[in-house]
């Protein structure tokens, strides 16, 4: 009898379903139909692949409600931010179906005569692709699709917190037409599976999106193995605030950076450097919108913020807050507590949570995932920015102000991956890279064209016509060069 797990509402606490576990034969099975689908899925033609990327994509259109409620019931956050997800897969596929028309090389000019070379994008075989929860839907999306469309095969270990959303985006690939072993979806605690995965010898690339340390050991491993392999960690993001920026928006900007999906994003806006001349103002403000933030369960439409997904990460994030007051001595403005009344006695409820601190606190340097945010007064732009870069992580970074050389400098001088001017640190979109510099990654970009980069490999190709042995470097061709 193979091991189960539960999936669980995390607003009510209710039982979902019960999602067998993977064996390690179960494993071993998808491996071994993943390695023999590739041989013929590598020749299949990519525009056909792409073909197929948006059949798959419209089968998410027309089932998208149904999903996105399917989502907000095993991961908690509100509907509208699950369509949204959803929505992400959608465009997901839609811009890597056109990209089967595309896989671009280039051509060059040999430095030989009647020679011809070029370059083209050759898949790298079996991948392992390990999903977090915060976008159940949407990262395998950016994982999955580029990587068929490059002609490699997949298994797909999602987060054990949520099975059905990676079920769900899996049938619209196999109903759309993926062929059998090309896609294979297997369920697991991370600490076993994951490290299965990893240590595959017939997987030939990793893509890991979770926490800086587990990536750490991820990429110790692929190392060692010689596997190709992208990490997507963590973030200890950042806002800025300046004298003169446009404090309305700052506001809901900061709002919905630091509680939208209950602060759990590997984006989210964690730290406000708000400037000396606004701060207090910027502050009351805050805090007073958002003790009135409506905190539910996420099907109902009024809900701005929903539950914590676990009660692991219930705990982690009061463990946080204890920090807060009683290591870092922060000054709590706003919650702190995790609600047990009424209807939140059932689920995983925080209360949203302002902190007065400084850059050097803990909770101002380690990633929380959830709806904790501290603020720290600035006293100039080069104190914000280099307030801003105080973290090991550098994924995401934004500044509100209305000064054009401030907006320049900080595209210029913040250490992140992705910069937002006049927008939180959230809401990226598919056609452009994402992911973050220092221990954020490892020099990878998912999204875009640069995810073409993580599930291919270039080969260099040289023909020659001329019908004679030429030696590249040795072979004199300018007049006068000497041999
Ligand atoms: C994440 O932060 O965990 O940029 C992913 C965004 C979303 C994806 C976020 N498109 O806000």
């Amino acid at each position: 009898m193979p091991k189960h797990f539960q999936n669980i509402n995390p607003a009510t606490g209710q039982l979902i379903n019960i999602v067998p576990e993977s064996t390690p034969s179960d494993l071993d099975a998808a491996v071994k139909k993943a390695k023999d689908a590739f041989q013929s899925w590598r020749r299949f033609p990519a525009a056909k692949r792409g073909e197929i990327l948006l059949r798959s994509m419209k089968l998410l259109e027309e089932h998208k409600e149904e999903f996105a409620k399917e989502m907000t019931e095993e991961m908690g956050k509100p509907l509208k931010e699950t369509r949204g997800d959803v929505q992400e897969a959608i465009d997901t596929g839609f811009y890597y179906a056109g990209e089967g028309r595309r896989l671009f090389g280039q051509t060059t000019p040999s430095e030989l005569p009647d020679k011809f070379a070029m370059t083209v994008r050759i898949p790298v075989g079996v991948c392992g692709l390990i999903t977090p929860w915060n976008f159940p839907m949407a990262i395998p999306s950016w994982k999955i699709y580029p990587a068929i469309l490059c002609g490699n095969t997949v298994i797909l270990k999602p987060s054990s917190l949520t099975p059905n959303s990676a079920k769900n985006f899996v049938w619209a690939l196999e109903k759309a037409g993926v062929p059998p072993g090309v896609v294979n979806l297997v369920y697991g605690e991370g600490a076993e599976s994951g490290q299965w995965l990893v240590n595959h010898p017939e997987i030939s690339l990793i893509s890991f999106t979770g926490s800086s340390r587990t990536g750490s050991s991820v990429g110790e491993t692929c190392g060692k193995l010689h596997k190709k392999c992208s990490l997507e960690l963590g973030g200890k993001n950042a806002m800025i605030v300046m004298d003169d920026a446009d404090l309305d928006l700052a506001l809901e900007g900061a709002l919905w950076g630091a509680f939208g999906t209950a602060g759990q994003r590997c984006t989210a806006t964690s730290r406000i450097i708000v400037h000396e001349k606004i701060y207090k103002k910027f502050r009351d403000r805050l805090v007073e919108r958002a003790r009135k933030l409506k905190i539910g369960n996420g099907l109902d439409p009024k809900t701005e913020m929903g539950p914590i997904v676990s009660e692991t990460q219930l705990e982690t994030v009061a463990r946080y807050v204890e920090i807060g007051k009683n290591v870092d001595h922060a000054r709590l403005l706003l919650g702190g507590n995790i609600m047990k009344k009424g209807a939140y006695a059932r689920g995983h409820f925080f209360e949203p949570t302002i902190f007065e601190g400084t850059s050097n606190m803990r909770i101002a340097q380690e990633e929380i995932f959830g709806p904790v945010v501290v603020l720290i007064k600035i006293k100039s732009f080069e104190e914000a920015v280099s307030v801003l870069n105080s973290t090991v992580y550098g994924l995401s970074g934004s500044i509100y102000t209305q000064d054009i050389r401030r907006v320049m400098r900080a595209i210029q001088d913040m250490e992140t991956g992705i910069t937002y001017v006049n927008a939180p640190t959230i809401g990226a979109e598919v056609h452009l890279p994402f992911g973050g510099v220092k221990h954020t990654g490892n020099g990878h970009r998912e999204a875009g064209t640069a995810a073409l980069d993580i599930f291919s490999e270039w080969k260099a190709v040289y023909i020659d016509y001329s019908g004679r042995l030429q030696k590249a470097q040795i072979d004199a061709q300018m007049p006068g060069r000497k041999p």
